[in-house]
């Protein structure tokens, strides 16, 4: 099949196998999607067929009217993709409202896109305006060690962040505007959409807890660089509480002393004593 071979396509499909070697896609867990670019959906046109029903989003995302998403199917198993793309991916079209969608390809066995459509369309529709479309990629993950740490830390975007940050010199390079927790809330729905979306507004990682993490980048490698530099970094901290906790640690000032080197902003609000 001719479309398997484009790079969209085989960088998606290696991302879901990396994802699942990573332990973060126990059997039908998590699910990702990608706003595919005009020209590699005019590159992959032929294959689409538009038989198949338009159905309600739950949200609207008006500015992704006309574009085309490639996403994980609904109870399909990561570790799967790569085996048989087609039969646990597919594309999606937006209808011209943003308020409906349509499978153009994929999904040969039947089937549904991801339960989490709305908060990917969401999410998209956010990070498209506000990136001035830079960002194409939106993955969610059941990380081990980041669901750990919603259990024992304080669910605020404060404590997550400056916790993270300690734990790898790199990580405030790596995620400088900080992360975003909601707290436990039904998946699949339009509440946890609008709540994940507002953190989307001014983060790129959104903690889900109890549950996991949606992270979103530019392209299949930023964004899986940034959830493993996030989930190692929660690794690392579930190691550090369990042997005790910590006796020393980055301080306030050698944050400060690291945005001025590395030429980031790191808000004050994560920079408390
Ligand atoms: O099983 O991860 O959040 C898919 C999910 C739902
Ligand atoms: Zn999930």
């Amino acid at each position: 099949m001719e479309i398997l071979r484009e790079p969209f396509m085989q960088g998606f499909i290696r991302l879901t196998d990396d994802a699942f070697r990573k332990g973060w896609h126990e059997r039908n867990g998590g699910n990702y999607s990608y706003r595919i670019k005009p020209e590699e959906a005019e590159a992959v046109r032929a294959a689409f067929s538009c038989g198949r029903d338009w159905q309600d989003i739950g949200v609207e995302v008006k500015n992704l009217a006309g574009e085309y998403f490639l996403v994980t199917g609904s109870g399909k198993y990561m570790r799967n993709v790569i085996l048989d793309p087609p039969a646990n991916i597919c594309i999606v079209e937006v209808d011209e409202t943003g308020t409906k969608f349509r499978i153009v390809w994929g999904l040969t066995e039947g089937g549904r896109p991801t339960s989490e459509l709305p908060t990917h369309l969401m999410n998209h529709s956010i990070k498209k305006e506000l990136t001035g479309g830079r960002h194409r990629v939106i993955l969610h993950a059941h990380t081990t060690n980041v669901i750990a740490l919603t259990f024992v830390l304080p669910l605020k975007d404060e404590v997550f962040t400056r916790e993270l940050w300690e734990m790898a010199t790199e990580c405030p390079v790596v995620f400088p505007e900080g992360v975003g927790v909601v707290p436990w809330m039904v998946p699949g729905g339009r509440d946890i959409a609008l709540a994940t979306a507002e953190l989307m507004k001014k983060y790129n990682v959104a903690i889900w807890a109890h549950h996991g993490i949606f992270c979103s980048g530019a392209d299949f490698d930023e964004t899986f660089g940034l959830m493993d530099t996030v989930e190692k970094s929660a690794e690392i901290l579930v190691k550090v509480l369990s042997m005790g906790g910590k006796c020393q640690s980055i301080t306030a000032q050698n944050f400060r002393d690291l945005a001025a080197d590395f030429h980031v902003t790191l808000p004050e609000r994560f920079l408390y004593e």
